[in-house]
């Protein structure tokens, strides 16, 4: 299989990521993806590419424009108002608000962001623009026939929605790719987050639409982030309905109830018989993943791989989360390899 990757998701080195009240350097940190790539070159799984440059038209298709030209001019603009530290949102719309886009970047941060935890820094922008091309990469190996492909895309994704950040993620990979695939001759895409976490920003972008399947596997979020969406009664809108599939599994869930989950999603990816198959590929299921509380292990991972292979379909490896830094470059191979049969 080859792996799509490009250096520059180096350029997002954020120092801060507020978590527990203290400003700790981030869990989503550029090492993952030493150790991913690592990994690859050790067992040899395939060629790792550089990615190619599909400019803006493909990610204008997702997200909206003045968002992009937030996220495009956030670094610079926090710091012309004279702030110190990294830009981090405090303020929100919240119940009852007004909903509009205020002037001062301090304001902007909070219209356009999910969540506290992640800062925006110099090369932020740049890494996110860049990780975005890498899935297009990716889907465009798979447009032209590769069985699989795996952009190991960062910052990652899947928590992005059209005009909202967070969770770690900017621009949302995985619906790039998606779209990029309708845009290009496909008719129905599927995509698989098996990530621990929610994927709101995906099924928020495709939640009334019948053109591209989401479903997900993730922790309850009555007790996980993103909190607010991937609730099991979320199954779209409009001409969408029917084409979200939210599957939350509670705290302490291992292997044999997630792979039974993975079981009913892979039916209904099979049941809507997709072009091509996104798999949002988070490895923070991980036993000791030090932010997420399902129980999954390595060789589980292996299994997952398999399983998803089975299903038979043309498919995309997206990159989202995994924290135990030390064991990602293992767990993420672990499912390429159980995808190719070993
Ligand atoms: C990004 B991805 C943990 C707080 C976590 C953000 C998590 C983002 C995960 N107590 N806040 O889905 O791996
Ligand atoms: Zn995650």
């Amino acid at each position: 299989m080859e792996t799509i990757y490009s250096e520059n998701h180096k350029l997002r080195d954020a120092q801060t990521e507020l978590y527990g009240g203290q400003l700790v350097y981030p869990f989503e940190r550029p090492s993952r993806l030493d150790y991913i790539h690592e990994r690859l070159t050790e067992v040899g799984l395939g060629p790792i590419s550089a990615p190619d440059s599909f400019g803006m038209a493909p990610i204008l298709a997702v997200h909206d424009f003045a968002y992009v030209a937030f996220l495009q001019s956030a670094w610079d603009r926090w710091q012309a108002a004279g702030f110190e530290g990294e830009a981090i949102a405090n303020a929100w719309p919240a119940r009852r608000m007004v909903q509009t886009c205020p002037t001062h970047i301090d304001g902007q941060l909070g219209y356009y962001a999910l969540a506290a935890e992640t800062s925006i820094t110099q090369g932020t922008w740049q890494a996110a623009l860049s990780s975005a091309h890498v899935a297009l990469t990716g889907a465009e190996r798979v447009r032209a026939g590769a069985q699989s492909c795996f952009a190991l895309c960062r910052p990652p994704g899947h928590h992005a929605a059209k005009d909202l950040y967070g969770g770690y993620c900017f621009l949302n990979n995985s619906a790039i790719a998606a779209q990029h695939f309708r845009d290009n001759g496909m008719a129905r895409v599927a995509i698989l987050d098996v990530d621990f976490h929610h994927g709101n920003g995906t099924q928020d972008i495709f939640y009334d639409r019948e053109d591209v399947l989401f479903v997900s596997l993730h922790g309850a979020p009555e007790y996980a982030f993103p909190y607010f969406l991937g609730y099991a009664n979320e199954t779209g809108t409009g001409a969408g309905e029917g084409f979200t599939l939210n599957l939350p599994m509670p705290p302490g869930t291992g292997f044999d109830i997630w792979r039974t989950a993975l079981a009913t999603a892979l039916e209904r990816v099979a049941e809507y018989a997709p072009d091509a198959l996104i798999v949002s590929l988070g490895v923070d299921s991980f036993e000791t993943d030090p932010i997420s509380f399902f129980k999954l292990t390595s060789s589980d991972f292996t299994i997952m791989g398999a399983d998803i292979a089975a299903a038979g379909l043309p498919t995309l490896f997206v990159m989202e989360g995994g924290y135990d830094i030390a064991e990602i470059g293992i767990n993420t191979v672990n499912v390429l390899e159980g995808f190719q049969g070993h």
